[in-house]
């Protein structure tokens, strides 16, 4: 009976997410959030510490709100010091930020206490695969964390992958594609013309790239959405500040600023792109189920880390490629992540963008095949259920 009972309920998630810059945590976990809502039933609350950054990426967001709803998430604000509150049935600190203790201490006192996971961040790294779900016991209360991590590989977490992205994807034919620049104010593809969508780090070589594509053989439209390297476009350009709508030439090259996008609509940008240029983390997983030709710009860590793992991704992705195709990738995300020259990497790139694309559907269903990260998470969730 009282297995039933706990079966037929609805289980309760606690997510925390702290803030640390740019869009990518909040953007990471009100994703996850969403899907568990949408696709487990879930009761999901996602607590986030800083709701003005979080409103960036979903504008519905109250930032003066303790406590809000929006799209089946009940949102939270994080504040210290923590309100005494009990527990969910499974709790994930995403990317190792702290609990808070009042909130840790009342898991302990729960008399089956939650599932308590450590979401980490994204790597390629083989070390992952023998850490991913490894336990960590509380040095004082009765608590084990989980260590769970996203990964490309089997034996990791996998990737964020909503039930109905591909198929959207697939089904994004020219009408759709023509419906969606004519929402962002922008004509269709002229014919000949490579698309590019642009969304790196202020530190990554723009200036040598865009004077790359003002002489590129084939003409070039940079989609540039706000938030990202207006300014040093800008400064390219010598012009003042871009206003959205705003479009730059010289050359081949031409560079419109866009707004910055509702995520579904971001990954539609990428859908319909010939190549995207993204960063980070959310964009970069989120430039895989495009299948489109994509360049990476990873976040930069101290001492260089960061180095390893752009590498370790490197060589996972191109692993199947042909000589040239891994070279041509290789070159430019070298040079874009600060290593190498611009000279020949481009026309190199574009002269792989057909093979590119099919590679792209083939990595698609590498990745599918681990299985997506919520579907692992919810399973790990529900491993000592009878
Ligand atoms: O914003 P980011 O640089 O976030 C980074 C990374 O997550 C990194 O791992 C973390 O440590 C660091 O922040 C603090 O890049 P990322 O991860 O690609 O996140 C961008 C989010 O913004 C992603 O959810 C896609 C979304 N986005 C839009 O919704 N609309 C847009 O127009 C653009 C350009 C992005």
């Amino acid at each position: 009976m009282g297995v039933l009972l706990s079966c037929s309920m609805k289980q309760r998630w606690d997510i925390f997410c702290a803030i640390v810059d740019n869009f990518g945590d909040a953007g990471f976990c009100w994703r996850l959030a969403r899907q568990l809502v949408h696709e487990y039933g879930l009761e999901v609350r996602l607590w986030v510490d800083d709701l003005a950054s979080f409103a960036r990426i979903a504008p519905d967001i109250a930032s003066d709100l303790e406590q809000q709803w929006l799209q089946g998430v009940e949102i939270c604000y994080w504040r210290q010091p923590f309100a005494k509150i009990k527990p969910a049935d499974v709790v994930i600190e995403a990317f190792a930020c702290e609990l808070p203790n009042i909130y840790i201490i009342a898991m302990a006192a729960l008399p089956r206490p939650p599932i308590w996971l450590n979401l980490e961040y994204l790597s390629a790294e083989n070390w992952v695969i023998g850490s991913h779900c490894l336990p960590s016991f509380h040095p004082r209360l009765p608590l084990i964390k989980y260590f769970f991590f996203p990964g490309f590989l089997p034996g990791t977490g996998g990737l964020l992958l909503e039930k109905h992205l591909l198929s959207a994807r697939s089904t994004f034919n020219n009408a759709a594609q023509v419906a969606f620049w004519q929402r962002q104010g922008m004509q269709p593809h002229r014919m000949g013309e490579l698309r590019i969508s642009l969304f790196c780090y202020d530190g990554a070589p723009i200036h040598e790239l865009l004077s790359a594509w003002v002489v590129s053989d084939v003409p070039v439209c940079v989609l540039v959405p706000q938030g990202s390297v207006v300014n040093a476009v800008r400064v390219f350009f010598g012009v003042g500040l871009p206003k959205v709508g705003e479009i730059l030439r010289s050359g081949q090259l031409k560079v419109c600023f866009i707004p910055f996008l509702e995520q579904n609509d971001y990954d539609q940008l990428l859908w319909t792109c010939d190549v995207n240029f993204v960063r980070g983390e959310d964009s970069f997983v989120r430039a895989q189920w495009a299948a489109r030709p994509f360049v990476w710009n990873i976040y930069p860590q101290a001492e260089r880390t960061h180095r390893i793992k752009l590498d370790a991704f490197l060589n996972l992705y191109t692993a199947s490629m042909s000589p040239d195709m891994s070279t041509a990738v290789c070159s430019l995300w070298n040079f874009w992540n600060g290593s190498g020259q611009i000279k020949n990497t481009w026309p190199a790139f574009v002269s792989q963008l057909t093979v590119l694309t099919q590679y792209g559907e083939k990595w698609v269903r590498q990745l599918c095949a681990i299985g997506d990260l919520a579907s692992n998470l919810v399973q790990f969730s529900r491993r000592d259920q009878i």
